[in-house]
């Protein structure tokens, strides 16, 4: 870049200047499309293009690694299903933020990454550039689409195609790569602001066929014992209401996914999610929205679903409602397949159903009701215990209480058995408030979403993490407290990955490999920047914690000591974990 700044304009404002560049193109493009928001980490060659954001009035939030960021943009799209931006440097910035990109994409979140790039014709000959690396060729598999900007007059193009192939259709990650010397480049100010587009109608809807309505509605009427399964897809739809509609209208029990709680209230007399195991085999008819048939759900076949063996199918009969055709027949068969958007598939579901639609058998309602309000009393009776020392139950009780007390507030969760026990345990309220591991069960999203969560929405986070799992984004604590977010940290220290308890067999001088240094207090580390730190050891100092946190907004970080012994190998998926054979 020349030592001489050329005169440059913003072109949205009116001053008489002739020339704009790069960095004030992709700001201006980014704000004509209604993005006010980016998540980053600066360096060559974007530190001033986060300088001219925040001078342009975009909100720009720095994180102290580029992963935290990309998560933080990812789940700012899924709540808002505008693409979250993430934004960083090259090479390993780049690879830093990929991790994101491609769990995004996975979970159908939109998101854009966006990372400077060294000079093209150094890279392509590999003359060994500063932070070399072909990113474009390196993203491509790990994403929806990717683009690359050469000129300044195609910033608008690129800026454009990337905000519609993260949102349209299925959503997911777009990666726009933007090298070093974009950003210099001059053009007349006017003929820059022509070459802008604002994207007209980004997420097309997507009708689905009438005949595919019909098809779907003459299955379920058919069924004797139906189930609808709602997805993360159906959170993410905003079609709350009618889905809502949908599922009271049926008198049809459901299940919601992880992501999906709260989309009807968890205590509705219709979810049937203490009932699961019962209802899964026991279905004759599945209406999945915004579900897959993926691993999360048994892939649709096996013991869970009533089959004979682990690939055998039960005998379900399946409608799914998904945006993408190709979803269809993935794992099981598809009898009818509703395809479209799932706000359009919902109200034209409800249209066909009419005012005098007949409710499920009495006797398929009266047995979910039995094995629910039986399960639901066992599980009242352990959350009243109180061990010492605390338990993942006894904490939990606490965070229910809390989240019923304040069902706005949005609840982040990661771990093992510090995320099952979560997503079981703590009842949610309302649409989008329970944001998780997802499709992957990765562990490293729990900071980036809370600093998202908290700046997107203004409202109270609460982020329920495993030790472990907290790691992962730890640093990030400097992050909350540098932009005084409302996140109370809740770390559930087991001293260890599932347990703290693992021993070296061979007596040798270090810990076994899932045991962390005992006694850990991350409450200190809160503290370091600023924040509030609290170590507590049983349910009434957690609760008193917690509410305090919830009173004053202050990031606040509570480290409450679980029961080491208290855990499972891999929380609920212990059947997935291959153990050796050979002693
Ligand atoms: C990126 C990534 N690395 C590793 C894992 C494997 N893994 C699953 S859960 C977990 C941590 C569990 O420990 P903790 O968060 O302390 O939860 P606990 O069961 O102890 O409550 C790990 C490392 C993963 N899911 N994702
Ligand atoms: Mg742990």
């Amino acid at each position: 870049m020349g030592t001489v700044e050329p005169q440059v304009a913003n072109v949205t404002t009116d001053a008489p200047s002739q020339v704009t560049d790069g960095f004030h193109l992709v700001i201006d493009a980014l704000k004509l499309n209604g993005i006010d928001t980016i998540f980053g980490l600066p360096g060559i060659p974007i530190t001033d293009l986060t300088r001219k954001a925040q001078a342009a009035g975009m909100r720009v939030i720095s994180f102290r690694h580029e992963q935290n960021a990309g998560n933080a943009a990812a789940i700012a799209g899924f709540m808002t299903q505008k693409p979250g931006i993430c934004l960083t440097v090259s090479a390993p910035g780049f690879l830093n933020g990929l991790t994101a990109l491609a769990n995004a994409t996975t979970n159908c979140f939109p998101m854009i990454l966006i990372s400077g790039s060294s000079e093209r014709e150094i890279v392509d000959l590999q003359q060994g550039d500063y932070e070399e690396m072909d990113q474009l060729a390196i993203a491509k598999p790990l994403c929806k689409a990717a683009f690359r900007v050469l000129q300044a007059e195609d910033i608008g193009v690129g800026i454009a195609r990337a905000i519609r192939a993260a949102v349209s259709g299925r959503p997911g990650g777009v990666y726009l790569d933007l090298p070093a010397k974009l950003f210099a480049q001059t053009m007349d100010a006017a003929a820059g602001k022509n070459s802008l587009i604002k994207v007209v109608d980004p997420a097309p809807r997507q009708i689905p066929a009438q005949d595919a309505v019909r098809r779907a509605l003459e299955l379920l009427k058919s069924a004797r014992r139906p189930l609808i399964l709602l997805g993360k897809g159906a959170a993410y739809a905003q079609a709350d209401a009618d889905i809502r509609a949908l599922v009271e209208k049926t008198g049809i029990p459901y299940l919601p996914m992880s992501m999906a709680k709260g989309l009807l209230p968890d205590t509705h007399e219709q979810s049937a999610a203490a009932a699961r195991s019962y209802v899964l085999p026991e279905a004759d008819v599945v209406m999945l929205v915004g579900a897959r048939l993926n691993w999360l759900l048994s892939q649709g076949k096996g013991k869970t679903w009533g089959g004979k063996d682990h690939k055998a199918w039960g005998g379900q009969k399946f409608i799914q409602i998904d945006i993408s055709p190709q979803e269809m027949d993935s794992n099981v068969r598809i009898e009818a397949p509703l395809v479209g958007d799932i706000g359009s598939c919902v109200s034209a579901l409800l249209a066909g159903i009419g005012s005098n639609w007949a409710k499920p058998p009495a006797d398929w309602l009266r047995a979910i009701a039995e094995r629910k309000d039986k399960n639901l009393a066992k599980m009242a009776e352990t959350l009243t215990k109180d061990p010492a020392p605390m338990n993942f139950h006894s904490a939990l009780n606490v965070v229910r209480d809390i989240i019923k007390a304040n069902p706005d507030a949005i609840l982040v969760n990661e771990g093992a058995n510090a995320l099952d026990f979560t997503r079981s345990i703590v009842d949610m309220y309302q649409p989008r408030k329970r944001l998780d591991v997802g499709t992957w069960g990765v562990m490293g999203i729990g900071m980036g979403f809370s600093v998202a969560a908290a700046v997107v929405s203004g409202q109270q986070v609460i982020a329920i993490e495993g030790d472990s799992a907290f790691g992962f984004s730890g640093m990030e604590v400097e992050t909350i407290c540098r932009y005084n977010l409302p996140v109370c940290v809740v770390i559930f220290n087991n001293n260890g990955v599932y347990r703290g308890t693992d021993v070296n067999p061979t007596g040798g001088p270090d810990v076994a490999p899932t045991v962390f240094v005992k006694g850990a207090r991350y409450d200190k580390l809160m503290e370091a920047f600023g924040g509030i730190g609290v170590h507590v050891t049983n349910p009434a100092e957690l609760r008193e914690a917690m509410a305090e946190a919830i009173r004053s907004r202050k990031p606040t970080l509570i480290n409450a000591v679980i029961d080491e012994t208290a855990g499972t190998e891999s929380g609920r998926i212990t059947s997935l974990n291959p153990t050796a054979k050979k002693k």
